[in-house]
């Protein structure tokens, strides 16, 4: 979609630091890193957020998601949990519209994600 920072990252136009990718997600290191790793795993089509999904796309994402998460978590020996985490809505802290999952990694030692 035209003018979606992620989809143009789909595309190639805006640079991201690929973790996985296959023809239905990409997972890439957040801009943000709330903590070391914290990784988003986005569908390639656009899609604004959770209640847009349908059934089959949902499938092929959430999927996806467990071994995307051990590849994270495979990265560090520190790693010690994670918290994934899907905003929906300007109101539910969602600033970028096409959908994604965060990553976010836990430490025993970087606990100050906020
Ligand atoms: P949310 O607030 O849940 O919509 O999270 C959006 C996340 O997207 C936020 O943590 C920062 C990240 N982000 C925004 N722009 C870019 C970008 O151009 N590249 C990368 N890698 N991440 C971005």
């Amino acid at each position: 979609m035209k003018d979606c920072i992620f989809c143009k990252i789909v595309a190639g136009d805006i640079p991201s630091y690929t973790i996985y990718e296959d023809d239905v997600v990409k997972a890439f290191l957040d801009i943000s890193q709330g903590t070391p790793g914290h990784t988003l795993v986005i569908p390639k089509k656009h899609v604004p957020n959770i209640f847009e999904y349908d059934p089959e796309l949902a499938g092929e994402v959430f999927s996806r998601i467990p071994k995307i998460a051990r590849a994270v978590k495979a990265s560090n020996p520190d790693i010690q949990g994670m918290n994934i985490v899907n905003n929906n809505g300007q109101i539910a802290y969602q600033s970028v519209f096409h959908s994604h999952f965060h990553l976010v990694p836990r430490y025993t030692d970087h606990d100050d994600f906020s």
